[in-house]
């Protein structure tokens, strides 16, 4: 039987969700026009204030934020409180430019916990269980945010963090943990050492796993509950928003249900800004509904994906949203063709590879090049150049057929490619450096 945390919200009608929506978005909004003069100005210049705006409807009428916002306004310019009503911050992973500082009142938080701990009861969590949290603990939201919905559920939480990988091993069979939350190119590294440590999944208790924070494709998810042994979820999430639990999937697997009494998603043409019709792939843009301390009205997530409000067999109503292709800024152009990291490791998980490679992307008189460095498992590995080259030329067409465009694929040995405890970096484009 299915089991939620907050049955209410999560299986609620669509006439109570609406009007959940509606009368927290003006408050919201309110809220804004009152506290955060940085977005007071974005509305003025576009002519709107709190009055125009009486239901989700009107939504189009508001201004929308960027990550340039976010770094304009750094560190203070979007709080929505006074500093000392705040009790943290955290920090978002980016590598250029100034990072984005999310603050938090201790009720923003309690609502964080709450939307982590329906991620968790959807995977089937419940008190008797053991929670290990290997994401990173610190200014990442992932290790805060799982961590405070195991405590919510009751879970025993192992709050490992990452890193480490053979104690995070011997914690998972000592302590009988049932439940791992990681990224999932963290997830699959455990398992290659479980595999060398000669361990299968007979051999320890997990049953799931929550798994996000980067796109991963469904390839993916078949290769980690095969070799783990367990059912693995997807979570989505990001600092702005709050952290993980921004969506999470349920047993149907099919997709995440975003938390939407919380955080109002629209899907817009990246180019345009026009607002786009449930089913259309687009930018997703998410409206905060509630939160004091740092409250965002349209903030642009760069991530691709697509809704659905088809009925779901886990009885939520809650809106879904198909795995994100990706960030539109991680989208490659190569020779006037997009590609998505996320294509690519489909092919080689397709081909029996497992997700260690590399993309290299360069330019050669004036013509784009893409290189995949892949990473032959043990099993296939050997030194016959007749075997290696079949293989690449089975790759190449491989891609040429999901991509369009040729790629130089390179066969490299086992374990030559570092292997990532958090986000996995699998693309380095010289052209930008
Ligand atoms: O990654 C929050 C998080 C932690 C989510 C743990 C899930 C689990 P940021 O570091 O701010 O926050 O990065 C947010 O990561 O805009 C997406 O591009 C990407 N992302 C997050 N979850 C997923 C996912 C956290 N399940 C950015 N699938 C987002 C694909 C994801 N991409």
């Amino acid at each position: 039987m299915e089991r939620y945390y907050q049955q209410d919200m999560e299986c609620a009608s669509r006439e109570t969700m609406i009007a959940v929506q509606n009368e927290k978005l003006l408050k919201q909004v309110r809220h804004v026009w009152e506290n955060v003069p940085y977005i007071r100005a974005k509305m003025e210049e576009k002519g709107v204030t709190p009055d125009d705006i009486k239901s989700i409807d009107d939504l189009h009428k508001l201004p929308m934020l960027s990550k340039a916002d976010l770094r304009d306004a750094y560190p203070y310019g979007l709080l929505g409180c006074d500093l000392k009503k705040c009790v943290r911050i955290h920090s978002t992973s980016g590598t250029t430019g100034k990072r984005v500082v999310a603050f938090y009142t201790a009720e923003d938080i309690e609502l964080w916990n709450q939307c982590c701990a329906r991620a968790l009861v959807a995977a089937g969590a419940t008190d008797e269980d053991v929670c290990q949290v290997s994401y990173g603990y610190g200014l990442f939201t992932g290790g805060a945010g799982l961590d405070g919905g195991s405590h919510k559920v009751g879970c025993l939480t192992v709050p490992a963090s990452s890193g480490n990988t053979d104690r995070q091993i011997m914690f998972i069979q000592d302590l009988n943990a049932t439940i791992l939350c990681c990224t999932p190119s963290y997830a699959a590294y455990l398992s290659e050492r479980m595999k060398e440590m000669g361990l299968g999944p007979d051999d320890i208790p997990l049953k799931a796993g929550i798994f996000g924070a980067e796109a991963w494709s469904e390839e993916m998810r078949q290769d980690i509950q095969n070799t783990l042994g367990i059912k693995a979820f997807d979570i989505y999430g990001l600092t702005e928003l709050s952290g993980p639990g921004v969506s999470f999937e349920c047993s149907d697997q099919s997709g995440m249900h975003i938390n939407e009494d919380h955080f109002y998603p629209e899907i817009i043409d990246p180019d345009t800004g026009e607002v786009l019709p449930e089913g259309c792939e687009g930018e997703l843009v998410f409206t905060s509904l509630d939160k004091e301390a740092f409250p965002l009205l349209r903030y642009r997530t760069r991530d691709i994906c697509v809704l659905s409000r088809e009925k779901c067999s886990c009885g939520r109503t809650l809106i879904k949203m198909k795995k994100p292709k990706g960030r539109s800024d991680d989208m490659l152009i190569i020779r006037g063709v997009n590609v998505f990291p996320s294509q690519i490791e489909t092919v080689l998980l397709n081909h029996g590879y497992a997700a260690n490679y590399q993309i290299l992307v360069g330019r050669v008189n004036n013509t784009d090049t893409l290189e995949v460095l892949v990473e032959m498992t043990p099993e296939m590995f050997t030194d016959n150049l007749g075997e290696i080259s079949k293989r690449q030329k089975d790759l190449v067409d491989g891609m040429k057929s999901m991509l369009g465009i040729k790629a130089k694929v390179t066969l490299v040995a086992p374990k030559t490619i570092t292997r990532s405890e958090g986000k996995a970096v699998r693309v380095i484009d010289n052209r930008k450096i």
